[in-house]
Parts: structure tokens; sequence; C-alpha cells
């Protein structure tokens, strides 16, 4: 008979997410996954000044707030009809893109990595790094305590297999060390352009309010390199290395097999990661008509299957059914992964040239084919590979900037008007939906990466991506479920961002 098992909350994530599945003769057979805790931004934005909302909504999260920033001035690009100069356009994505850098660094370092890097490794390092010194002492401290663990990112943890390389191991926490520093210089190159990181206070309609100059350039460039470097000689060297020793995540935490992207970057023409979605098996162009967000077991009152341009948010604590604060976004009927595998999927099967030219050399290295990239492995290995990828393209964008031409063009904001405004958020396709009547916001609506990935069942009792990415999971010990925790997080969940 299967039992249930509660993996709540799940660490080590941001935010408050609830993870229930039914274990039977070793497999996990269903999951739940619960977003907990109301937020209520959409109903915060109501009735405000649309220039309130860039602001506002970049405090629906700390790790992505360039995201939503980003969403909701394409919102009101496209509600005022201005289109902003190269300088702001580029800014935009300088900014975005080093957060995409931070994000991404952080999720393998700080979240994930401790799932297969053996911490407690480190109490027989010998070497003289003062840092690692720190740590090994640490850990000794906490495997020699007769008492329970204090809580910590590190210990205590689920048992399982972990790395049995030493220098994978003590490699492992000597990057995540470095990896605190890389972020705080991502964050110093989104603050270059951005005013302040990590709530840019410069991004606006019609482009963004600060100036190019070549000193800011220069130490936007400086950084960049760094960064580049760190994502070349450790990030992805750290995840082969753990993609070679746990091989057999190739083929664990399969999704729904639908992967969408709605875009991200602006070029002259086109998006550096382009559009598309891949379901029923093919890539199509994307039509956004064809989505809507069911609440048939999500905690709300308003009507289900609305389209976002007509979205409702009425919290109803209380609901029969309903186990999680997240609505259940679906393109036509079905449950959609989003996320950099989906970003990378969706360019290499548009044939882009540079995304092509990563996936294949990864693939050469690790032995694996395209169908292994749908898994939890296949996940990190997109995300550092687009890390790399984002890096590089910064660092030509700064040499597409003119420090003499603005960066900004004015605008009207109309009495009623509307927009969407469509992006890619690290963890996935992004949606803001504006309308505005008698100058106030009349209705604002999110549609955001995890609210996708972790939603709970649509109204059609269908899983969301999570919830059938556990389905077929491998349990080992029921009592230690760190398989489960090993496919959520490959997903990098931010149930902040995703219940808004
Ligand atoms: Ni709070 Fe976010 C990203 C957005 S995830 S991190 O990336 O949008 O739902
Ligand atoms: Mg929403």
């Amino acid at each position: 008979m299967a039992r249930t098992v509660q993996i709540h909350p799940i660490t080590r994530i941001e935010g408050h997410l609830g993870v229930s599945i039914d274990v039977n003769n070793g497999k996990v057979v269903s999951a739940r996954s619960s977003g907990e805790m109301f937020r209520g931004f959409e109903v915060i934005l109501k009735g405000r000044h649309p220039l309130d909302a860039q602001q506002i909504t970049q405090r629906i999260c700390g790790v992505c707030p360039i995201a939503h920033g980003t969403a909701s001035i394409l919102a009101q690009d496209a509600a005022y009809r201005v289109t902003p100069p190269d300088n702001g356009r580029i800014m935009r994505n300088l900014i975005f893109g080093a957060n995409y850098i931070q994000s991404h660094i952080l999720h393998f370092y700080h979240l994930a990595a401790l799932d297969y890097i053996d911490i407690t490794a480190v109490a027989s390092y010998k070497g003289s790094d003062q840092r690692l010194g720190s740590v090994r002492d640490w850990v000794k401290s906490q495997l020699s305590a007769k008492t329970t663990f204090a809580a910590t990112p590190f210990l205590p943890r689920y048992k399982g297999t972990y790395s049995n390389s030493q220098a994978l191991n003590i490699g492992g926490v000597k990057h995540y060390l470095e990896a605190l520093d890389m972020r705080a210089k991502a964050h110093e190159c989104l603050a270059i352009f951005g005013g302040k990181a990590p709530h840019a206070a410069t991004l606006v309609p019609g482009g963004l309010t600060e100036k190019v100059s070549a000193d800011k350039i220069t130490a936007y460039r400086a950084r960049m390199q760094e960064l580049l470097h760190f994502t070349e000689t450790c990030y992805i060297p750290d995840v082969v290395s753990v993609a070679k020793a746990f091989s057999s995540y190739f083929r664990v935490g399969r999704g729904c097999g639908n992967f969408m992207s709605y875009g991200v970057f602006p070029e002259t023409s086109g998006n550096f990661l382009p559009s598309g979605i891949i379901i029923d098996g093919s890539l199509e162009n994307l039509d956004i008509q064809q989505i809507h967000e069911d609440v048939g077991y999500s905690r709300f009152s308003s009507r289900s299957g609305l389209h976002p341009s007509e979205g409702a948010t009425r919290p109803d604590a209380h609901k029969n059914n309903a186990y999680s604060w997240l609505k259940a976004p679906r393109y036509r009927d079905q449950a959609v992964e989003v996320g950099p595998l989906a970003r990378i999927l969706v360019a290499y099967m548009k044939g882009d040239k540079p995304v092509k030219r990563e996936v294949d050399t990864l693939r050469n290295q690790l032995g694996i084919g395209i169908d292994n990239l749908n898994s939890v492995m296949g996940r990190h290995a997109a995300r550092a590979i687009e890390c790399r990828l984002v890096a590089r393209r910064c660092l030509e964008w700064l040499d597409e900037l003119s420090p003499d031409k603005p960066g900004f063009q004015d605008y009207s904001i109309p009495a009623s008007a509307s927009g969407v405004g469509l992006t890619e958020a690290p963890r996935g396709a992004l949606g803001h939906w504006i309308s505005i009547r008698n100058g106030k916001i009349d209705n604002y609506q999110c549609v955001v990466p995890t609210t996708w990935n972790c939603s709970p069942r649509d109204d059609r009792d269908q899983p969301g991506p999570v919830e059938k990415a556990l389905e077929g999971t491998p349990i080992a010990n029921r009592d230690n479920p760190i398989e489960a925790t090993r496919v959520v997080r490959s997903f990098d969940p931010c149930m902040a961002c995703a219940v808004h």
C-alpha cells in the first residue's frame, strides 16, 4: 500500500513549499505541491498609479526582482506605445543579465549543490585556505556534538548517497564560498546601471533613467569578466562533475514534456534567447490567448479558467479541496514546464547556433542524448550553460552602448490603456498584464514561472509539472526522501514569486 510522505517545508529553496508524495514499492506514485502563505500583490496594485507597478512588483522577490520590474515596464511600454532607444534596451539587458547570473550561481552552489556534495568531507581538509579551515572546524564541532545539529544550510541533512570524491567535495565547498563573492559582484553589475541592488531604481517605461558613461562600462566589464571566468572555470566544471557522479539523475525527474519560453533579452530584432513552445512533441509559435489559470485546487474563490487579461484574485483560505496558494496556469489546457531547460530546448529546436554548440559540447562530454536533458541533471546543465551564454553576451552588449546618446524616450500615460509584458525570469516564463482606467491601475495580473512549475492540479485533475516530474522517482528510504528533494530543487522553485 502507498504511504504518504510529507516534505514540509522543503528547505534550500526560496519561499514556503510543501510537497506530499505517495510512495509504493520504492517509487513515487503521485505527488502534491502546495504553495503556502498568501501575499496579495495583485490586490495591492489595484487603484495605484501605474508608475508604482515596476517598483511594487520588484518586491515580489529579492532573487528575481529585475524579472518583475522588466515585465512591468514592458507591459507599460505596450500600454503607452513607447519604444526605448537602443541604450535603454541594452542597459535593461545588462541589468537583467547580471541578475540572471547572480540567480543561477545562487541556485547551484547555495541551494542545490548540497544535495550532492558531502560537506562532512571537509572535516579532513589539511590545506591552508583560511575560509575552508573555518568550515572544517565548524563541521568537526557539529560532527562531535552530542546534541542534535543546529539548523543551518549545511546540516542536518537527509541521509543518502553523497559524492565520495574528495576533490569534488572540498572543491565544491571552496567554490560555495567563492560563489558568495561572485554574487556580490553580479549585484554590483546590476547596481551600476540599476542604481542599487537587488531592487533597481532606474527601471521605467520608455527605457532607463541611468545614463551611459565610459566609467560605468569599464566598471561593469571588469566584474562581468570575473563572473564569466568563474562560470567557465568553476560553475560549469562542477555541474559536469556532479552530473558524471550522479548520472542516474539524467533518468530521474522527467517532466511533463511541454516546454515554453516567451523569449528574453531584446536585440535590434528578435530576442537573444528566442520564444516558442514545445507541446505535443513539436515546436510551435506562441499564442498567449491559449493561456488560462485554473483555481479548482487553489485557495481562491474567483472564477476558474480566466485568461490573465481578465484575471481575478479573490483569496479563500478555507476553500474545500484546495491545497495551494498557487493558481494552475495552463497552455491549451496542458501543464507546461518553464525555466532554463525550456529556454535552451526551444532555442536548440529553433537551430540557434550558440545554444546548439553549448548543448552538443555538453552532450559529448557527458555521453547523453537530447532526451536525457528532460531530467534533474538536464535542468542543472541547462542553467549552467545559459549562465555562460548570458555572461558572454553581456560583454558584447557593453560594446553596443553609445555614451553620447539617450537611454530614455518620453511618453504620456493615457487615462485608459492596457498592455502585456512578456519576458523570461531566471526561473522561466513571466507575464504581467496591466489595465489602466481613469489614470489608475484597474487590474494587474502576474503569471509567474514557479506558478507554472509548482502549480497544483488543474480543473481536469492533471498534475502540475513538478507534481508530474516527481511521479516515478525512486525512493530508497521513505524516512529520507532525498531523491524527491533533488527533483524539486532541480526546478529552482521560488514560492515567494509563485504566490505573489
Ligand atoms: Ni522569486 Fe522568480 C524567477 C519570477 S520565479 S525568483 O526567476 O518571476 O517564479
Ligand atoms: Mg497571478
